[in-house]
């Protein structure tokens, strides 16, 4: 049974998006041109065909890096944060917590002042504009150490009150969350919600580190976790959910073996909360399955996990309620 028109039609979260992942090709050279940045690319369709074939989480980061150099004015920041929550609308998305990456903007000569309004004028407008809430979510790269994370979260404090959490991205090799211990423990000191990638390129071991020294509220991606029993059977009893983003997975490579049966699994025979969300929905598309947005996470989900409407359905209320929403919201939503 074809579930696309179902899945279109459900309302649903998105918890677990790179703003700077929804930079499309045509943006990109739109920007490009605008702010006179050279790009390596003659034109859109050069620039979509770089993007159609990862062999690594470092092969897509490096891209994923390079896209941004066009983003450099607060108009930029906006332009971009208006057309994925544009998109996402025109998807059924009715709330998105939206992650951003302030060391990638830092350190090329952007600052907070800056990149910082053209994302939350976007975020506030939202509402009006395309019929959904948005929040932000701070994302520490992971690769820069703790010292350049606690200098960002420093440098946060001026616009804290539209920031709803911290998050930790990027190379996941190399980098566990204990490193990180310190700066999450002063974030959550600060009233912010905490998450992690973790068990993405990693392996349970992070997601472990993630829940005990980091406190995570939520964690991101995971799927690593059945890996490790044990671990599964806590992320069932704390209910703490995994933002799964199936394709990029698929598109990624990370998990050796069968993606859809490791997902399939998740699903299937685990209790663990687990929701639905696209990544970097400009870098990951896959024909077969409608693109890279959330529907198109839906639909490949569907068809490798074999679910039924009503499972969907369960899905997408799932990631109302592991959103950072409260609960009054949740209600309406689900
Ligand atoms: C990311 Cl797919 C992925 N993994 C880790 N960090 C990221 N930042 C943006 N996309
Ligand atoms: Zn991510």
């Amino acid at each position: 049974r074809d579930l696309t028109a179902f899945i279109a039609r459900l309302p649903k979260a998105e918890l677990h998006l790179h703003v700077e992942g929804s930079l499309e090709p045509e943006l990109m050279m739109a920007l490009a041109a605008r702010n006179h940045v050279t790009v390596p690319y003659a034109d859109v369709q050069a620039a979509r065909d770089a993007r159609a074939s990862f062999t690594s989480l470092q092969d897509f980061l490096n891209l994923y890096y390079e896209g941004m150099s066009v983003l450099l004015t607060e108009q930029d920041f906006f332009d971009l944060t208006d057309a994925y929550l544009a998109r996402a609308a025109s998807e059924g998305v009715r709330h998105t917590e939206i992650m951003f990456d302030p060391q990638a903007h830092l350190n090329r000569g952007v600052p907070f002042s800056t990149f910082f309004p053209g994302l939350q004028r976007a975020v506030e407008e939202a509402p009006a504009r395309h019929g959904l809430t948005a929040s932000l979510i701070m994302c520490f790269m992971r690769d820069l150490g703790a010292e350049s994370a606690a200098d960002v979260l420093q440098q946060a404090v001026p616009y804290l009150q539209h920031i709803s959490g911290v998050g930790l991205d990027s190379a996941e090799h190399g980098y566990p969350p204990s490193l990180f211990t310190e700066v999450f423990k002063k974030a959550g000191e600060l009233g912010l919600k905490r998450m992690a990638h973790a068990g993405e390129e990693g392996g349970p071991e992070n997601i472990w580190s993630a829940m005990k020294d980091l406190q995570v509220d939520r964690v991101d991606h995971g799927v690593r976790c059945l890996d490790d029993p044990q671990l599964v059977a806590h992320l069932e009893e704390t209910q703490v959910a995994l933002t799964v983003c199936p394709l990029s997975n698929l598109c990624l490579q990370v998990y050796p073996g069968s993606l859809g049966e490791k997902l399939r699994q998740l699903l299937q025979d685990t209790k663990v909360a687990v929701t639905v969300n696209s990544d970097d929905p400009a870098y990951f598309f896959h024909a077969d399955s409608g693109g890279g947005y959330v529907n198109a996470n839906y639909t490949y989900l569907a068809n490798v996990a074999g679910l039924s409407a009503s499972q969907l359905a369960q899905l997408a209320a799932a990631g109302f309620r592991a959103s950072f929403l409260d609960d009054v919201a949740k209600r309406q939503h689900i």
